[in-house]
């Protein structure tokens, strides 16, 4: 079976219930990009990448659509079953660029589960689960509003709540951390995300003034030296998210011991293989972590799924997914929702969802 079309798709996708902030950006919508591949039997793979914004990391929607226009060309005629040559194939011809590599190897591996009858987490090497526990992230809020919100999501089933902090003083960080506590203090899991957004001195002065509440301190400062530089002086745990742009920073941030777990999203490493040596990297090291991505719509949500369930369950954290701010599935029968907290693994091979084409936006390029 080999690929012989490869088309791509523009979405827009307006932030329901937003803007969803951070420290360093407020989004409004999301431009998502959307990847066909057609094999010469016929078969159809579907793909995608959205980066959250321009500035969340060093990746945008243009670029990604300019990386898979580049690259397309020569992806026509290359086999659909053998992913790890196609990774090499695409490394062969661009430099980087593991976001948009991510939206094809995620569209080939569809492909080849239904070729196949098997699903993505098989191909993968096997869900430990059928079941998959998710995370809610607030924005950048008050202490009434996100204890507020924390504390719907939590009556709602999620165990998981991460608060987003930093961009601004500190202080109004530490009195949502305290607020949120008092409201869903051992009731569930709290992660407090400052998205590179504070300074060493900030993350210092919010965890040594929180020092009892048992958060985890996600992305605290900007870089990896950064974070090491206050790793032994805070009394939390860390884990990496930003920073880990591929895996030989995930091997850097391990070696240099600056963190106790990481936040992944599945294409910035470069798409499910990548991930795959990833996890087994952090299994190896017995590295907790999650399994999530930027933002996008069913397509990169059940892919997120199908490789969260492959995860050791003794080190998956938990996944993520976009739908709570997305207006509606790509598949109309088999997308994906979280209920309850948790989300149910597709069934059918592949990705085990068959977007409907008048709702992946418009048709920009093909080739093939
Ligand atoms: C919570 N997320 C997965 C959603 C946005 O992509 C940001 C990201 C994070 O953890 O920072
Ligand atoms: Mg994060």
């Amino acid at each position: 079976m080999r690929i012989s079309e490869l088309h791509i798709y523009q979405k827009d996708l307006p932030v329901i219930g937003g803007p969803y902030t951070m420290s360093r950006s407020t989004l409004h919508s999301v431009d998502t990009t959307i990847i066909k591949l057609v094999s010469d039997t016929g078969q159809v793979g579907w793909g995608e990448v959205a980066p959250i914004g321009p500035v969340y990391q060093p990746q945008h929607a243009l670029g990604a659509r300019a990386a898979i226009s580049e690259l397309a060309p020569n992806i026509i005629g290359q086999s659909a079953q053998t992913p790890l040559l196609l990774r090499r194939h695409m490394d062969g011809l661009l430099n980087g660029h593991n976001y948009a590599k991510a939206a094809i190897d995620i569209a080939q591996m569809d492909m080849l589960g239904k070729h196949y009858g098997l699903r993505v987490c098989e191909l993968l090497g096997g869900a430990e689960t059928e079941r998959l526990p998710g995370y809610y992230a607030t924005g950048i809020g008050s202490p009434d509003d996100i204890s507020r919100l924390a504390d719907e999501k939590v009556s709602a089933g999620y165990r998981r709540i991460q608060i987003k902090a930093g961009g601004r003083d500190v202080e109004i960080d530490i009195a949502v951390v305290k607020k949120v506590w008092e409201k869903i203090g051992g009731k569930a899991q709290v992660i407090v995300d400052t998205n590179r957004g504070m300074t060493a001195s900030q993350a210092m002065c919010l965890s040594l003034a929180c020092r009892d509440i048992p958060f985890v301190f996600e992305q605290p400062c900007n870089t990896m030296e950064e974070v090491a530089a206050i790793r032994h002086q805070i009394a939390h745990p860390i884990i990496i998210d930003e920073n880990t742009e591929c895996l030989n920073d995930v091997l850097r941030a391990i070696a240099l011991g600056v963190c106790d777990g990481f936040g992944l999203k599945m294409t910035r490493i470069g798409g499910l293989n990548a991930m795959a040596t990833v996890r087994d990297i952090c299994a190896a090291r017995s590295m907790p972590h999650t399994v999530e991505d930027t933002w996008g719509g069913d397509i990169v949500a059940a892919a997120v799924l199908h490789f969260g369930a492959t995860v050791e369950p003794r080190l998956l954290e938990a996944v993520w997914t976009a739908g709570n701010y997305i207006e509606e599935n790509y598949d109309p029968e088999n997308g994906i929702n979280i209920n309850g907290g948790y989300f149910d693994l597709p069934r059918g091979p592949g990705l085990g969802i068959e977007p409907d084409e008048t709702r992946i936006g418009e048709l920009l390029t093909s080739f093939g």
